[in-house]
């Protein structure tokens, strides 16, 4: 028996406390390893694993969300055919955003630094797609439709984890958003409830990989504690 009353069934939470050095210590390992993540374009085309994908979407599956709806699906595609699909759709879509002016040229301007084009022919050489739907709303435990809340929110969380399991597992992906991208629920065939949120290309990266010389904002300009 808890000490509290509950209308609702709880359970008890103590996860371990490490001690408060341990904690550090985990903390400065995990933020390293964060560190050495990059965004990818250029990938190997070697196998991964269905279980990678697997395991990579049960980290992101324990995301909080709104109401605890989970307002997410991850779709993932090795089907050499349906991949091609989704490249020639991005790529027309990509032409008329680069080369159509379709992209202001201020955002042109910002995306400079990173190369990118309409060339998405990564689509072709990853292993594995996984497009993620978010759920305006979805079944209740009854069945009966069920409006979801703060899905944006609990998608992009969910992704961030995602993106960080793929890391763990030494695959790299880049967050895709090829705009406009209704064209996702069609080859997939996804309920109008759900909307294409992004589109991750995961693989290795190419032996040749590289990527842009960034650098990330220093932790002064990310962070202020209130008051000073
Ligand atoms: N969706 C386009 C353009 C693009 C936009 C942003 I903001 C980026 O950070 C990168 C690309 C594309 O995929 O090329």
């Amino acid at each position: 028996m808890g000490t509290r009353e509950h209308n609702h069934p709880f359970v008890s939470y103590c996860p371990p406390r490490p001690d408060e050095s341990t904690g550090l210590e985990r903390g400065e390992q995990f933020h390293e390893f964060l560190e050495t993540r990059r965004s990818v374009r250029f990938f190997a085309g070697d196998p991964v694993p269905r279980r990678m994908i697997e395991l990579a979407v049960a980290a992101a599956n324990t995301a909080p969300s709104g109401a605890h709806h989970q307002p997410w699906k991850f779709v993932a595609i090795a089907d050499p055919e349906v991949k091609h699909r989704i490249r020639v759709a991005a790529e027309h879509e990509e032409r008329i955003n680069y080369e159509g002016g379709r992209l202001p040229q201020a955002w042109r301007e910002a995306l400079a630094p990173l190369e990118t084009t309409s060339d998405k022919s990564y689509l072709d050489v990853v292993p594995w797609i996984v497009v993620v739907f978010a759920q305006k709303s979805g079944l209740g435990a009854d069945g009966a439709p069920r409006k979801n809340y703060y899905v944006n929110e609990s998608v992009g969380i969910a992704c961030g984890m995602f993106i960080a399991a793929l890391h763990s597992m030494g695959l790299a992906t880049l967050t895709h958003t090829p705009n406009p991208m209704a064209f996702l629920s069609e080859i997939l065939g996804r309920p109008g409830s759900e909307r294409p949120y992004i589109l991750f290309p995961i693989g290795y990266p190419a032996a040749d990989c590289e990527v842009p010389a960034l650098t990330r904002k220093p932790l002064a300009q990310a962070l202020e504690f209130f008051p000073r």
